[in-house]
């Protein structure tokens, strides 16, 4: 296992489209491990592997309360969606300090192959569905604040930029 870097906002690698897995071998089930090792240790709820620069289609998530149930989803596809929508406060990991309210679909279906490579589906609703749009979105190479207005992105993106420049200083 290993803890990964993630990538902040607004490194142009987190606008990179990823591509599907062919086949869930020993490669990608380290991936999976190595990211959810890096989910847990970030007390995150998702993690897409854009964010571990790695431009596949795998993301992992815990949406529960007692963190002890990891979901895989590897190639995952939204194959039913509401037309109800609803907007809940997000955060994201890859921008540190920032959260805002973005509109998503109240519940979807989604399809993905686990890290045994098997197909499975689930319902999810609240933050499970939300954490499964703000994931599908990272392997797009979108991030949350794209949902926002121009003058908060730029915002975002200043604050980020001095962020990071104190924490270099600060090594
Ligand atoms: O940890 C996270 N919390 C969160 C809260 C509300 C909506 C989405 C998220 S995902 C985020 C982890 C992350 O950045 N995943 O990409
Ligand atoms: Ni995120």
């Amino acid at each position: 296992m290993a803890l990964l870097p993630i990538l902040r906002y607004p490194d142009p690698r987190l606008h990179t489209v990823a591509t599907a897995v062919a086949e869930v071998d020993e490669q990608v089930r380290q991936l999976v491990d190595d990211m959810l090792q890096t989910m847990y240790e970030s007390d995150g709820v998702g993690l897409a592997a854009t964010q571990v620069d790695v431009h596949r289609r795998v993301i992992v998530m815990d949406t529960s309360e007692q963190r002890d149930q990891p979901r895989v989803l590897i190639n995952p596809e939204l194959v039913k969606i509401s037309d109800e929508m609803m907007v809940g406060e997000e955060g994201c990991l890859s921008v540190p300090t920032i959260y805002d309210a973005v509109p998503r679909h109240a519940r979807v279906t989604v399809r993905a192959l686990g890290r045994d490579g098997q197909p499975y589906e689930f319902d999810a609703e609240g933050l499970t569905a939300v954490c499964v749009q703000h994931e599908m979105d990272h392997l797009l190479g979108k991030v949350f604040v794209e949902y926002l207005s121009p003058l908060k992105r730029e915002r975002i993106k200043t604050k980020m930029l001095k962020k990071a420049r104190e924490e270099q200083k600060a090594r």
